[in-house]
């Protein structure tokens, strides 16, 4: 559904998107005329929570300035889903000495996988809603490269996804190491704009470290594996994030931290997961929630966001990203999922 962004757009009574919450007539029109120096628009910060009805939050930044330019918006909804308001200041800590989060599940019984990503984007470029096909190949080939030189554990190859072998695409995104194509909320953000070009993957033979190229966010850095070593799995990610950013400069803002196209993975922009096998709880989800809401955990289905569980396998993980750490993220994800396995183990 395309709307006339010359006037304040419609909401459908059941939208309960952040973007209804806080976007007034008078906020557009206070904003509808600002545009960044990259030319990015309060109408391409909001198009995708006007025509998908159903976001959850609904507005995308286009780069660094559209959080400034556009604050009236973005903070409210920044405080409303994060906690995090103009007087703090988002803090990072990328040491795995610091965690302490030994396998909850060491017989494999619950936890089926588990990943941690960040998304990061290159300082001094537009993110991808507002960035030209120049710029987008230029990451693609800068990242690239940066990505061939890393050693050991992290040694890889990079797959553009111009040219890649449909099969070999499916099968990827089947067994959750690629991004889906064709996801309406990033179509409507301007994130798919020359699609397949300029996108693709990096992961090393063993698929346990990932990085996807110019999706929503110019690099979703991940670390993956079977089973609940979860201390293994961040270790990972943290050497491989401080590794690249040795070649590649990150957006980066002193109070909200790593800059992302959305609002909701600001600051560590870090989602750590587990794929856990719950089917007691499964049966009981107002109980269920009522753990994941005690912890600041988000429930997925296993095909990643806007997805289904199947089979009482659930994606669960952390959902604040920004005002904690790298750290912190990690620990509430653990925390909560040491609480459910409790729970499951008394319901069997
Ligand atoms: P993101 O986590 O990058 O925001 P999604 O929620 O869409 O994106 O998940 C991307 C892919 O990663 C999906 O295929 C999802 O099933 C997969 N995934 C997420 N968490 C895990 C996990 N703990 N184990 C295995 N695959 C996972
Ligand atoms: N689907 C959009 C974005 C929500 C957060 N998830 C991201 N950024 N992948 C929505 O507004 O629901």
């Amino acid at each position: 559904m395309a709307w006339d962004s010359s006037s304040f757009p419609e909401f459908n009574s059941d939208c309960s998107s952040l973007l209804r919450r806080y976007l007034s007539k008078q906020l557009f029109e206070q904003l509808q005329n600002k545009v960044t120096a990259s030319g990015f628009t309060l109408a391409q910060a909001i198009n995708s929570g006007v025509v998908n009805q159903d976001s959850n939050i609904g507005v995308y930044a286009g780069d660094a300035e559209s959080y400034r330019l556009f604050d009236t918006l973005f903070e409210p909804i920044i405080f409303d889903y994060h906690g995090f308001s103009a007087n703090d200041i988002h803090r990072s800590d990328l040491n795995q000495e610091h965690l302490s989060a030994p396998n909850p599940d060491p017989a494999g019984q619950f936890i089926l996988s588990t990943r941690i990503r960040v998304g990061r984007n290159v300082a001094d470029l537009p993110l991808g809603p507002a960035i030209t096909r120049e710029q987008r190949n230029l990451i693609e080939s800068q990242v690239a490269a940066s990505l061939r030189d890393l050693s050991g554990e992290l040694a890889g190859t990079y797959y553009p996804l111009l040219g890649m072998d449909e099969t070999v695409r499916n099968q990827l995104v089947a067994d959750h190491f690629l991004f889906k194509a064709g996801d309406r909320f990033l179509d409507a953000a301007g994130l798919n704009r020359d699609w397949p070009e300029g996108r693709g993957i990096f992961h090393n033979r063993e698929k346990t470290f990932l990085v996807w190229v110019n999706e929503e966010d110019q690099l979703r850095i991940i670390s993956m594996q079977q089973g609940g070593d979860i201390e293994a799995v961040f270790s990972r990610l943290m050497t491989a994030v401080k590794e690249i950013e040795k070649s590649v400069a990150f957006m980066f803002d002193s109070r909200l931290g790593y800059l992302t196209s959305c609002p909701t993975n600001l600051g560590t922009a870090m989602r750590a997961s587990v794929h856990i096998r719950l089917p007691q709880l499964a049966t009981d989800m107002t109980a269920f929630k009522k753990i994941t809401d005690a912890h600041q955990l988000q429930i997925r289905g296993i095909d990643g966001e806007h997805s289904e569980s199947v089979s009482g396998i659930f994606d669960i993980s952390n959902r604040r990203r920004l005002g904690v750490t790298e750290v912190e993220c990690v620990q509430d994800m653990y925390n909560g999922v040491v609480a459910l396995i409790k729970r499951e183990k008394q319901l069997e």
